[in-house]
């Protein structure tokens, strides 16, 4: 099948699969990591209506695909993400993931359209779902022990900025903006969103675009320091997937130890954090990755890192 692509430069056809969830996820924590939760496994058989997985040499590219609603997200998306999360993580083959969007959008966070109240019925429980779907979603993303890349096809509005700064590396179409739609709403910023943004942005930026909820351009997006880099639209896919491709080929624990590093640092102190580092280098140090780094330097070859730990 030829591959066409789409404004942002992204495969349609290649080799799409309509994953079925028969490989024996169980609902079990994974085992990737301490923060993680167990994982929302579709019924057995059901396949993804709004999730799109694709295997790659060494990655996996998951595409969030409800783009009539610019990808926001209804609980069935929901499972489908965790799932699709989970067997990118469980998968030995797998050493990056590349999450985007289909069609015009990132994500427009949660279907509004699910949340109309019915007429003199009780308020939804907002609670209840944050704690079902998106404080898993991030922790699952966050805990992952493998670079994940975001690229931001589109507008991220709500949780869709929150899910896209929970990723390891995001790169942004230039025609992108990001919106922090919750204050429209009345809402707050959910999904590690007051965590991420100030750590990113400062505590200036972080109120100014969380109260006023206007769009924030790429451009300035990447200047601010809430994402690593802006390209022109047509050269999203390609650039990300280089990038996604580069990353799998790079020594996977060890990035899975910076990304445990990193996660920790906003809540330790220094002294914790340097014991953390302390422990994680001596673990890293024992790695064939590491000695094959260090032998690839002094023979002036490039290494050939199996990403093993
Ligand atoms: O509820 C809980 O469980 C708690 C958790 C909440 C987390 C949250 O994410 S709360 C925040 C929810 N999201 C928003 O507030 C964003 C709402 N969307 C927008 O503000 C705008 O659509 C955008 C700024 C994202 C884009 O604007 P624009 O002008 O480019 O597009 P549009 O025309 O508004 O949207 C295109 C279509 O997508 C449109 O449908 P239509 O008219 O063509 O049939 C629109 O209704 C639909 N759409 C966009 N966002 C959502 C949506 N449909 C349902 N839910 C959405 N969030």
């Amino acid at each position: 099948m030829v591959p066409t692509v789409d404004r942002t430069g992204f495969f349609r056809e290649l080799s799409i699969e309509r994953t079925v969830n028969s490989s024996g996820i169980d609902g079990r924590a994974p085992v990737h990591g301490k923060e993680a939760e167990p994982a929302l496994a579709l019924p057995e058989g059901e396949s993804m209506d709004f999730i799109e997985v694709s295997r790659h040499p060494g990655w996996h590219a998951i595409v969030l695909n409800r783009p009539e609603r610019l990808n926001a997200f209804n609980d069935a998306m929901h499972r489908e993400l965790r799932t699709s999360l989970e067997q990118a993580a469980e998968d030995a083959q797998c050493r990056a993931v590349l999450l985007t969007g289909r069609g015009r959008g990132f994500c427009a966070g949660q279907d509004l359209t699910s949340r109309v109240p019915a007429p003199g019925g009780p308020p939804p429980d907002l609670g209840a779902t944050v704690e079902e779907f998106y404080n898993p979603l991030i922790r699952q993303l966050r805990a992952m022990r493998k670079p994940v890349v975001c690229a931001v096809n589109g507008v991220a509005a709500g949780a869709g900025v929150s899910i896209a700064l929970a990723c390891d590396i995001v790169v942004a179409a230039r025609s992108a903006t990001f919106v922090l739609s919750f204050a429209r709403l009345g809402l707050i910023p959910d999904s590690g969103g007051t965590f991420h943004l100030p750590r990113l942005v400062g505590d200036a930026r972080a109120r100014g675009l969380a109260l006023l909820g206007e769009p924030l351009p790429a451009e300035r997006a990447e200047a601010w320091g809430l994402i690593w880099k802006t390209v022109d639209d047509e050269r999203l896919g390609q650039e990300t997937e280089a990038l996604v491709t580069h990353l799998a080929a790079q020594p996977t624990f060890g990035l899975g130890q910076i990304k445990r590093a990193l996660n920790a640092s906003g809540d330790n102190t220094l002294d914790a954090q340097l014991d953390l580092e302390r422990d994680l280098m001596r673990r890293a140090g024992q790695t064939a990755d590491y000695a094959e780094g260090v032998a690839a330097f002094v023979e002036k070859r490039a290494p050939r890192f199996d990403g093993r730990g």
